[in-house]
């Protein structure tokens, strides 16, 4: 995966890497899910927790930790913010750490690429990404399964999805539930945030769950309700169209990214991929034809 992954970055464009993530994009395997919330909230503390739960029930996990703040230089990362510790002997679990590009909490290409070859090769995968707000649109394009994490006595997160800033996640967990009188009223604020508004309309609702990671409790809940998203899309093509739509959100996205808006709408039809048709080949077909 290592040697993957830098492949993709030092030759984004060649044969052989546009040729391995059309076949992983082609074959995927994982149930890819999106940790978001704000600074601190515990997000690294749950992914630590539910890679433990996974591990022991036999599911190999990848884990792709986006960070808004830190920023590459000669190879390193700098300010990493994911604070994980695993065994490092277990191959059945492999972490990787990304700056975000500049857009805030934008996710890099980079993110999509890694996200398609961890989805071919683990049973779950996983995206740790900073943020309230614009952030999890750019999430959103890249998991199955949203998860939002709240903190007790966070009045902001509440506010921004009473507004609707923040999107509607398929699961919300207030974290820091040892905390536990303060932690049954930000449930309590946080059903009532999500009945104002608007939901899925497709029958899903919205689990709205208290974990506190570093004593194991409500993890098990937390399991069953991503297990049961999975199932939720695993029926009446959900998750084909899902994965469908963020295909060509990413192909949009690439394509504004590189060659701006007077690029994409050059582009045209060529951004509406027909079924089976790799975002990835796609990209460099429209970039070689506008450059
Ligand atoms: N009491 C309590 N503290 C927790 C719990 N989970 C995390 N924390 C603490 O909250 C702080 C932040 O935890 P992280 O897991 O690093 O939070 P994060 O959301 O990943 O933070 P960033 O990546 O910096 O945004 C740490 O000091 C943790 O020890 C919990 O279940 N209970
Ligand atoms: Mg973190």
């Amino acid at each position: 995966m290592a040697r993957a992954l830098s492949q993709i970055e030092r030759h984004a464009e060649a044969d052989e890497t546009i040729a391995l993530l059309s076949q992983a994009w082609a074959d995927p395997r994982a149930q890819v899910i999106g940790l978001t919330g704000p600074p601190g909230v515990g997000k690294s503390t749950l992914t630590s927790s539910l890679i433990g739960a996974w591990r022991a029930a036999g599911l190999s996990v990848g884990v792709i930790a986006v960070d808004p703040s830190s920023k590459r230089t000669g190879g390193a990362l700098l300010g990493d913010r994911t604070r994980l510790r695993t065994d490092p002997d277990d191959t059945g679990i492999f972490v990787r750490s990304m700056a975000a590009r500049d857009r805030l909490g934008g996710l890099a290409r980079l993110t999509v690429a890694a996200m398609v070859l961890m989805r071919a090769v683990y049973d779950r995968v996983l995206i740790e990404t900073v943020g309230v707000g614009q952030s999890e649109t750019d999430v959103a394009m890249v998991a199955d399964t949203i998860v939002f994490c709240v903190q007790p006595g966070s009045g902001d997160s509440l506010q921004f999805m009473k507004a609707g800033i923040v999107e509607v996640p398929h699961v919300a967990v207030v974290t820091k539930a040892d905390m536990v009188a303060a932690a049954r009223r930000a449930q309590a604020d946080l059903k009532g945030a999500l009945s104002l508004t608007d939901e899925f309309g497709d029958g899903w609702e919205v689990p709205v769950l208290r974990v506190a990671a570093t004593l194991g409790e409500g993890l098990g809940e937390m399991i069953t309700a991503l297990d049961e998203h999975a199932a939720h899309l695993a029926t009446a093509g959900r998750r084909e169209q899902a994965r469908a739509a963020q295909s060509r959100a990413w192909l949009a996205d690439a394509v504004a990214e590189r060659f701006g808006s007077h690029g994409l709408a050059r582009a045209g039809g060529l951004l509406d991929l027909p079924p089976g048709t790799s975002p990835f080949e796609r990209e460099r077909a429209i970039s070689r034809m506008l450059g």
